[in-house]
């Protein structure tokens, strides 16, 4: 067969709303173009997003889009499984035994941890501390060999590898070892209104991102409100993070490194560079968000490629779940 020659891909996207122009660049472009050399999965990672409050209607609907935009940006469920974390029982079971081969000091050092607990004050549950086990159970229960992600999940990739290998030695080699892939340019986009910040759809100065359902007027209007500086030199630099921000992006969307960039708006003011940028960015999204509209509207297609991937995923991770629950001493009947 020739899947059992393919190395194994896994990723996870939260469904908490639109997705950025930052989850775009720093994580699911990559999908579509990573299936054809790749076995792989991806994951509407519902239980994830229940770490912060949702309301159950809302986050209903954008599971549903979350699946339809992914389909739209190219995943074809012809190569790829893809699948609602939530209809995958074995994800939440494996994490509970994870659980109790995870660290608290481990969890407590976790920077995605420290922010959201800031940030939602009100609500610092036990799950948003346990998350990484539950991402460390998505990702193990397949032996995943690459998880694409952006620069921001590093920390929870090197927390799977850790609990994988503690579970290997404590019991005998069971998962395989993940490699985080994250790529060169545009791993991390930063806030247009913060550029010290990382783009989030949960920031609340909705000024500071871009979502991949905006019209075109709305990514103009963002970019022209873009933050940068008072020299009016189109350069990167550490100096300059707003523009650096602007350039990766346009970098990231046309292919020119910041040389060509640097060249081409030689003499210019940020106007026009803010403009081509929004144009960039139009022209990516526009042919997907037809798509995506297509597919949304589709809904026994849509619930289809659900279902069989629910399916798919379940036999894989059923056996992982299996011979995990053997090897920890759960009574089989
Ligand atoms: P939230 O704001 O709800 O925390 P998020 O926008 O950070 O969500 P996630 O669902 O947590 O999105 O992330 C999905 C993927 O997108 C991950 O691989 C993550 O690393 C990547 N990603 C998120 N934000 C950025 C960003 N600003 N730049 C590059 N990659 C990003
Ligand atoms: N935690 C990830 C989403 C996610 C994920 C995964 C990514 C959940 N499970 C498994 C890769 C592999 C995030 O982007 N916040």
């Amino acid at each position: 067969m020739e899947n059992e020659a393919k190395k194994r891909i896994l990723s996870g996207i939260q469904p908490t709303g639109s997705f950025t122009l930052g989850n775009y660049i720093g994580a699911v472009r990559n999908w579509s173009s990573l299936q054809t050399d790749f076995d792989s999965l991806y994951m509407v990672a519902d239980l994830h997003a229940l770490t912060v409050r949702q309301n159950p209607a809302e986050l209903r609907r954008h599971t549903r889009e979350a699946a339809a935009m992914l389909l739209a940006t190219g995943i074809d469920p012809q190569q790829s499984i893809l699948f609602i974390q939530s209809h995958v029982p074995a994800h939440t079971q494996l994490s509970w035994i994870l659980s109790c081969n995870t660290q608290f000091g481990d969890l407590s050092r976790m920077t995605q941890f420290k922010d959201k607990s800031a940030k939602h004050a009100d609500n610092v549950n036990a799950g948003l501390f346990t998350y990484p086990a539950l991402m460390a159970a998505d990702i193990l229960l397949y032996n995943a060999d690459l998880v694409p992600v952006g620069a921001d999940q590093k920390q929870h990739l090197e927390m799977t590898r850790n609990v994988a290998q503690r579970f290997n030695n404590l019991y005998s080699p069971t998962f395989n070892m993940p490699e985080p892939y994250i790529s060169k340019t545009g791993a991390k986009v930063m806030s247009l209104q913060e550029p010290d910040k990382k783009m989030s759809k949960s920031d609340t100065n909705v000024n500071g991102f871009v979502l991949m359902t905006d019209d075109a007027d709305t990514i103009l209007r963002r970019f022209k409100r873009a933050v940068t500086d008072s020299d009016g030199i189109v350069r990167a630099g550490d100096d300059k993070p707003g523009v650096t921000n602007l350039m990766t992006i346009y970098g990231s969307l046309t292919g020119k490194d910041f040389a060509a960039i640097e060249k081409e708006f030689e003499g210019q003011g940020y106007g026009t560079f803010k403009e081509a940028v929004a144009q960039s960015v139009i022209d990516t999204f526009t042919p997907i968000q037809a798509e995506y509209s297509r597919i949304l509207e589709d809904k026994e297609y849509l619930d289809g490629v659900l279902a069989e991937g629910a399916q798919k995923a379940s036999r894989i991770a059923e056996r992982t779940l299996r011979k995990v629950y053997k090897k920890v001493g759960l009574l089989q009947l």
